[in-house]
């Protein structure tokens, strides 16, 4: 069936179901953003013309807010708790309803187990018939509860699966044999996925998708008048919890009262939380659409160091603010951080939001180091000095998330095999070595026909379009992600199997005197010393966030579109 645009969004809220906080306010939002999303809808569909989308049976299951899972957010969600998982699943929730596609959504194991269709109680009990969805949309906890549940036919149906993920899971530590030899087990990992299902909330390491969420719009005329009514000597202190505000706060925080108004959103029972000092004017924890008017009027919205990658400074940004925030040099990962220690990934995390600092940047982030009160001084000196317009990247608009979750739904694959590529023209002249490797080295390589398909292979529907390669080496211990996005591309793991031969190190005259194929996640590569090449043996551990000191990588680029980091130019 053809799946419709749908623009009511009564049903959903319906399905949403009520009797706890989180669910109340996910749905304070879904109606807050109606406008919204039914107008980006009739843009998109505009802008689709017509093209055939398939409608899908989708189930969402979320997993951290079902009993079973001891749902610890739910009660915090007026005290300061998290909120952004929840407004992410409140956005998903909507994208997926507004494309059209047949939704049921479950909160609990009772309701996991009925969608499934298997019996209910305790002990794993396998689902028998075929899966009755093609798409499941769940986190790890909602892993965790399909193999308590579903038992070996969660295997069976595994590519069906996409698992909404905050920070990511690298591939290394994804394969379960692998990183358990290596140490790379965590809590978390090692459910052997194609590392592309699992959907983050940010682009952090493009080996697994970005599904993001939504921020507020505004029109020009809110555009102007927000502009002419921003106060400026008016900061907002980003951190709900009071938690976030102790140790060593009071040196900067001085600072900024020398020079600026400095309100807050702590959430507080009775008393004022004895981390907030005086002269900040505390509101309490807002309503998100009070926050929003809050933003409005400031001028700079200040981050402390946590909450890392939230929500709110892309909301700040869009409302005219410009966001301050601290640098972390070394940069915080789970090899030295608490708060990422035991999750799947060796992500670098080099400011509190990198998000707003690599794809935002100045004039609307200023990232510094908070331990130089002359650089902390300056910068909020410039701040006020600076006007910016308000700013939303495309890709946290709603016409920007329902695109490319439209993209996701038709074209990503992980059922069918993806054939490998075959290079049949090994044995070009002129090209067995010689020269040494440029650095870096940039060959854009054509298409299909171009690379040498045997005749009787069809070239698969790649999706990224094959179009959208550009092979690029990546220096000693340089991982791809760094490599691609230093020439102006992004890293895309679909395309490993493309540049994961002799042909392409051929291409490329590298000189191998063995080339080896194995299990490793950072190759394919080559050790320019040691004249040793190899190839990738394992296709779930392409990975664009590997490296080695000793190794080159070879790195498969593509273009993006501009605010649109998932999709490359010739993706829709
Ligand atoms: C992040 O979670 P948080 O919930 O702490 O992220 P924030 O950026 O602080 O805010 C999330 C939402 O809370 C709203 C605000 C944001 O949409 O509009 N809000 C509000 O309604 N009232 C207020 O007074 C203040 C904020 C991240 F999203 C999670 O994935 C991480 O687990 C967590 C820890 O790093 O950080």
């Amino acid at each position: 069936r053809q799946a419709a645009f749908r623009t009511d969004l009564s049903v959903l809220l319906d399905q949403v179901g009520a009797g706890k906080e989180s669910l109340s306010f996910m749905k304070r939002r879904i109606r807050r953003l109606a406008q919204q999303w039914a107008a980006a809808a009739n843009r998109l569909d505009a802008k689709l013309e017509q093209r055939w989308r398939d409608q899908k049976k989708i189930l969402v299951h979320v997993g951290f807010l079902t009993e079973e899972s001891g749902d610890v957010f739910s009660p915090k969600v007026l005290k300061g708790g998290p909120l952004g998982e929840m407004v992410q699943w409140a956005d998903i929730l909507t994208a997926l309803h507004v494309l059209g596609h047949n939704l049921k959504i479950s909160m609990s194991v009772k309701e996991l187990q009925g969608f499934l269709g298997v019996p209910p109680g305790r002990g794993s009990c396998p689902l028998t018939g075929p899966l009755p969805f093609d798409l499941i949309y769940t986190d790890y906890h909602g892993m965790q509860q399909m193999k308590q549940h579903m038992g070996l036919s969660l295997k069976k149906h595994k590519c069906h699966i996409r698992v909404i993920d905050t920070f990511g899971t690298e591939p290394a530590y994804n394969h379960e044999e692998y990183a358990t030899l290596h140490g790379y087990r965590t809590n978390w990992g090692y459910w052997n996925l194609n590392a592309r299902q699992y959907m983050t909330m940010f682009p952090h390491t493009p080996d697994n998708s970005f599904m993001g969420f939504v921020s507020e719009e505004l029109n020009e005329t809110e555009k102007k008048s927000i502009q002419q009514n921003k106060v400026n000597n008016m900061a907002v202190v980003y951190g709900k919890e009071a938690s976030m505000w102790k140790q060593g706060k009071d040196g900067f925080l001085q600072i900024l009262h020398n020079y600026m108004e400095v309100h807050g959103t702590v959430y507080y029972e009775t008393q004022r939380p004895p981390e907030v000092p005086a002269f900040v004017k505390n509101h309490g924890l807002l309503p998100q659409h009070e926050l929003q008017q809050l933003l409005r009027k400031a001028k700079l919205f200040i981050g402390f160091g946590f909450p890392y990658e939230g929500p709110a400074p892309l909301e700040a940004i869009a409302n005219g603010c410009i966001f301050l925030q601290p640098k972390f040099t070394p940069p915080h990962s789970s090899l030295n951080h608490e708060f990422f220690r035991g999750k799947p990934t060796s992500r670098e995390v080099s400011s509190q939001h990198p998000y707003a600092e690599q794809y935002i940047g100045r004039p609307h982030v200023m990232t510094v180091d908070y331990n130089n009160s002359l650089e902390f001084d300056s910068a909020i000196r410039e701040i006020m000095r600076t006007q910016v317009e308000p700013y939303l990247p495309y890709e946290y608009t709603c016409e920007g998330m329902l695109e490319r979750v439209h993209a996701y739904i038709q074209h990503q694959d992980f059922c069918s095999l993806e054939p490998p590529f075959v290079p049949t023209n090994l044995s070009r002249p002129g090209s067995a070595g010689g020269s040494r490797v440029p650095v870096p080295l940039f060959v854009p390589l054509p298409n299909s026909t171009a690379l040498g398909w045997a005749s009787n292979v069809t070239a698969p529907a790649a999706w990224p379009p094959l179009s959208s390669l550009r092979l690029i080496v990546s220096q000693e211990g340089q991982s791809c992600v760094e490599t691609c996005r230093s020439a102006g591309f992004i890293c895309e793991p679909a395309h490993f199997r493309f540049i994961n031969n002799k042909e392409a190190l051929r291409r490329l005259e590298v000189q191998c005197d063995v080339v080896d194929s194995e299990v490793n996640h950072i190759l394919p590569a080559f050790s320019v010393l040691r004249r040793e090449c190899g190839l990738q043996r394992e296709p779930l551990l392409f990975s664009c966030a590997g490296y080695s000191p000793k190794f080159r990588r070879l790195c498969p680029c593509r273009d993006f579109r501009r605010g649109q980091v998932a999709l490359c130019r010739d993706c829709l």
